[in-house]
């Protein structure tokens, strides 16, 4: 059996339409986390002239809850197993799904279509890399593979076969989590992504100030935020703010912060909350101040805190005249 390949691009708008073959791709190559995405796959045209009479999409891990699109005049099949890792989806835990689509029927190869599938895009991708599709398309006399995946940072021109992939974008649905962690530094430290962080303003002689963040942990164990160091603070404590009665009580973790398996923490102002105690200085809005965090199971992590005045950390941080234009 010969086997011939056509071409294929990753990414509409990193990739312009310049390259002389022609290739297949996803309609929108972007997605967010927390969204559900419409993958429409774009062929257009089959193996060297050959028609196209079968197409198959691996789901990679992190995109659940497929569902594709029956087409007419294609036969559907899907086949179903289990995720590497446990997701929760509208308050359930998801353990399996649709691993593998393939459509049946028959393409020319001067005629030009669409497959669809629908999924649930998971915070166990990390926004800001792509996740990617393998497809294969199979003709009377051979087929292309588009499963090459790039390592980090290669441009997928390198690769002969890219497969076709998506790049993930921070979820919109909460500002908490929203662009913010989009325009500020990621953090990585094992398996756990640090972003959107950022301290409170001190009046001068102030003996404390609250660090904030959101911490997501994209592993299969809970880590803890245990403590830090800052070499503007002589204690570095985690703490828990909670109403007791009508009081606002303050107190300090011991066993430091959870964050649990696959989820994520955000630390803000009357929740939970990096105390910087025995402060050596101010902290005045607009400077920035670097501190070590440290974790129970993936370390130390140096992050460098942006620093707010009180009305801007209760937005997260976040111009209010930006909010409207994020999408
Ligand atoms: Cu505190």
């Amino acid at each position: 059996m010969h086997v011939k390949f056509l071409s294929l691009a990753l990414f509409a708008n990193l990739i312009a339409a310049t390259s002389a073959h022609a290739h297949a791709t996803f309609e929108t190559p972007q997605a967010k986390v927390d969204s559900y995405y419409k993958a429409v796959l774009k062929v257009p045209h089959g193996c060297d002239g050959q028609p196209t009479l079968n197409l198959r999409v691996t789901v990679p891990e992190g995109l659940i809850a497929v569902k594709p699109m029956p087409k007419a005049g294609w036969t559907l099949e899907t086949s179903t197993g289990n995720y590497a890792q446990n997701y929760s989806l509208h308050g359930k835990k998801v353990m399996s799904g649709v691993k593998q689509i393939t459509w049946t029927g028959s393409l020319e190869s001067d005629h030009y279509d669409e497959f669809v599938f629908q999924a649930r895009v998971t915070n166990a991708l990390m926004p800001g890399k792509p996740v990617h599709v393998p497809v294969v398309q199979k003709c009377a006399d051979g087929s292309v593979a588009w499963t090459e995946i790039p390592a980090a940072g290669q441009d997928p021109h390198d690769l002969k076969r890219p497969a076709p992939g998506i790049m993930i974008l921070a979820a919109s649905s909460d500002h908490e989590t929203g662009h913010a962690s989009m325009k500020q530094p990621s953090y990585n430290i094992g398996d756990l992504v640090i972003t959107n962080v950022r301290a409170g303003a001190t009046v001068p002689k102030a003996p404390v100030a609250g660090g904030y963040m959101l911490i997501k942990n994209n592993g299969s164990e809970a880590d803890f935020l245990v403590g830090g160091k800052a070499a503007f603070s002589g204690d570095v404590q985690i703490h828990e703010m909670k109403m007791q009665g009508d009081v606002m009580k303050m107190r300090e973790l011991a066993d430091g912060l959870e964050i649990p398996a696959g989820g994520e923490v955000m630390l803000k102002p009357g929740g939970y909350h990096v105390m910087f105690m025995k402060l050596t200085e101010p902290l005045s809005e607009g400077e920035s101040r670097k501190a070590t965090l440290t974790f129970k199971k993936a370390g130390s992590v140096e992050v460098e805190f942006d620093i707010k005045n009180r009305k801007h950390l209760k937005s997260h941080g976040m111009d209010h005249s930006k909010h409207g234009n994020s999408n």
